[in-house]
């Protein structure tokens, strides 16, 4: 993985995905990521399947995770990513856990624990899933979590709950 530039804070996007193409959402996903001013691309993991967390009746997921340098404030970064699953047609119903086209989650902010209405980070549940660990420690296996400590150590203690690596 290269170095974020001066002045700027690595990052780790989350990208979830499974209605209308998951493969193709998280791929194009991953280029309009890249493409927010003030953001550049790091590292890119494997995509993973997995059966879903949460309710049951809803098709398998696509996930991978993705490393950025950015040198926008996490508030920013993260009205950028609601920007983006809004263009790819994501529909916020009531139901927790429920399928959805695009989700991108604002895992890791640098050092940094936030905890504002709208935003935490690092995002709660990152310690317990596989989906979100598996791939982070690919792309980033010398990592220390803040708050939860080195990515290797959580990974060794979370099952593999049937993810596949794809790719
Ligand atoms: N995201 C959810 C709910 N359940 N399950 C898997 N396997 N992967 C996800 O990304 C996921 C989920 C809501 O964000
Ligand atoms: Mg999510
Ligand atoms: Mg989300």
């Amino acid at each position: 993985m290269s170095k974020p530039f001066n002045g700027a804070v690595a990052a780790y996007i989350g990208l979830g995905s499974n209605l209308d193409d998951p493969i193709e959402q998280v791929r194009s996903a991953r280029a309009d990521c890249a493409a927010i001013p003030g953001v550049r691309e790091l590292a890119f993991s494997s995509l993973y399947r997995s059966s879903p967390m949460g309710p049951q009746d809803q098709p398998d997921y696509i996930n991978a995770v993705m490393a950025v340098a950015t040198a926008l404030e996490a508030a920013v970064l993260l009205r950028h990513l609601q920007r983006i699953e809004q263009e790819h047609g994501r529909i916020r119903t009531q139901q927790r856990w429920g399928a959805r086209t695009l989700d991108l989650d604002l895992l890791i902010y640098g050092e940094q624990g936030i905890d504002t209405g709208e935003l935490t980070v690092p995002h709660p549940g990152l310690g317990q899933r596989a989906f979100v660990l598996y791939p982070l420690f690919e792309i980033a296996p010398e990592l220390v979590v803040p708050g939860l400590g080195r990515i290797a150590d959580l990974v060794v203690n979370c099952p593999l709950e049937g993810l596949k690596r794809i790719d």
